[in-house]
């Protein structure tokens, strides 16, 4: 019999083995605080040693990335590949070029996505990948040298069934189109290898829809549960890019008014709601201009542009939609004084703990990542299911789909949150956490030790 560790031992084995790692201590720290709770009175787990097995990627490659800037100087990065596990089916998961990216930051979000993966109920196993790249500044031609040279790495470690990269920060559908053009080129194979492909080579209707809508159907499906309505509530939104932008969408087109967007330069405060039509401004402004969201304060009159974060504008709901760590404790304590009753994350990880903490303690709805933005991947799923087959689903049905999956997701996480948080109310972070858990941990009992 294994002994049952405490989450102090359990984290002081982590810290050891992975240190100078913190993104990655937080994300592991979040799941075994409420995963070593669970699998207290289950000692099969703790003799198969799943949770440590879990922690532990199934393999790390890291590369060179060398590459020619447009005035012939040679440049080189570093590119990643961490394959956390493929249990229940091949590693699953985005690229990330920011010049922030390091081995702890992909760590971490290999790590959740193996939860988030596994919550969709699709066969699709956890990994995330990218590189120290910044593509702010950079002309066309020399995101195309950058992205055909990381894939000449990458492509030996990924195919349709092995690993299926996507998009992430600084990876949209300019990267994508690059990156399996070059794949396509190198192993003259046109299958289904990366996912937020182009209409034209595989890609699937609404997958630049599908994380920023998921975010706002998870946050109607917890306020449903209590009948409360996105109608007629004021939200604030951090971000400007795939994500945050669908999901300004969506809440408009549910009645909601969008008062902020932000970009790593500040935020802008539209006290008259950004509605569909300076959603579309943006959109230019963003996806081919490659502009900043001050812009936006110069085109629209009442708009201002303000440094820092969005968080101290009073909001009902506020959905993070940009970086990890972007709500520290003193914002979460602001937002919650404003009077804002819930929180959908569209980004991976955006809630410091000590900030979890106070929407926790205050009782407000907390939609934790890996559960309110599954639905980028989960539609990445379906792009897979259509290559596989070579069709080509249709809008609706997808769009049926998508809100079906955020649903099925939400009453997964209420299964095993009911009734864990504060007053009796549902807990979804631990629902999320062990919902995610149980399919993964059964897969690899089923494998015996491996
Ligand atoms: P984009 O690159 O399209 O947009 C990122 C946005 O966030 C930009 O406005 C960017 O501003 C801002 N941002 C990035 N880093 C920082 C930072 N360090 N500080 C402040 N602002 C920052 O990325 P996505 O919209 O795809 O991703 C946003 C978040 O959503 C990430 O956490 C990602 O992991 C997560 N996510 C994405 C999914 C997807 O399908 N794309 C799926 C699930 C989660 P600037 O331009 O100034 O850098
Ligand atoms: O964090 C995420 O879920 C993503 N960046 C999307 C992953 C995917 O494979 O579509």
């Amino acid at each position: 019999m294994m002994e049952v560790v405490s989450l102090e031992q359990f984290m002081a084995g982590i810290e050891k083995r992975n240190p100078g790692e913190p993104e990655f201590h937080q994300a592991v720290h979040e799941v075994a605080a409420t995963i070593l709770p669970y699998i207290a009175d289950k000692p099969i787990y703790h003799d198969m040693q799943i949770l440590e097995r879990m922690t532990e990627p199934d393999r790390i490659v890291s590369f060179r990335v060398c590459w020619e800037d447009d005035d012939g100087n040679v440049r080189v990065n570093r590119g990643w590949r961490v394959q956390f596990n493929n249990s229940i089916g091949p590693y699953k998961g985005g690229c990330r070029f920011h010049p922030s990216v390091n081995q702890s930051v992909l760590k971490f979000l290999g790590f959740e996505q193996q939860f988030k993966n596994s919550l969709t109920g699709l066969p699709m196993g956890g990994g995330k990948g990218g590189a120290n790249f910044n593509p702010k500044g950079k002309s066309n031609n020399e995101v195309m040298r950058f992205c055909q040279s990381f894939m000449t790495e990458l492509c030996r470690h990924i195919g349709p069934n092995i690993d299926v990269p996507a998009g992430d920060i600084g990876v949209g559908a300019r990267e994508i189109g690059y990156m399996f053009g070059q794949y396509k080129r190198l192993t003259n194979k046109f299958e289904g290898v990366l996912t937020g492909k182009g209409l034209e080579f595989g890609g699937s209707l609404i997958r630049a829809e599908a994380t920023g809508y998921g975010a706002v159907y998870f946050l109607q499906c917890m306020l449903d549960r209590i009948n409360g309505s996105l109608d007629g509530a004021t939200v604030a939104i951090s971000g400007s890019g795939n994500v945050a932008t669908f999901a300004v969408e969506k809440c408009a087109q549910l009645g909601a008014k969008v008062l902020t967007m932000s970009d790593s330069s500040g935020y802008i405060h539209d006290p008259a709601g950004i509605d569909a039509g300076k959603l579309e401004w943006i959109k230019e402004l963003k996806n081919v201009r490659r502009g900043r969201i001050s812009e936006y304060a110069e085109q629209f009159p009442g708009a201002t542009f303000h440094a820092g974060r969005p968080w101290a504008v009073a909001c009902d709901y506020a959905i993070p939609c940009a970086t990890q760590n972007e709500i520290d404790e003193g914002e979460a304590k602001l937002l919650v004084r404003n009077g804002c009753k819930g929180i959908s994350e569209g980004a991976n990880m955006p809630t410091e703990v000590a900030g979890i903490n106070v929407f926790q303690d205050a009782g407000i709805l907390y939609g934790p990542s890996k559960a309110a933005n599954a639905g980028g991947v989960a539609v990445s799923g379906m792009e897979m299911s259509q290559n596989s087959v070579r069709v080509s689903w249709s809008e609706e049905e997808l769009q049926k789909l998508l809100l079906e999956t955020m649903q099925r997701i939400h009453d997964r996480c209420f299964r095993y949150g009911e009734g864990k948080g504060k007053d009796g109310r549902c807990d979804y972070l631990l629902g999320a956490n062990i919902g995610g858990f149980v399919k993964i941990a059964d897969a690899m009992l089923a494998y015996g030790v491996q």
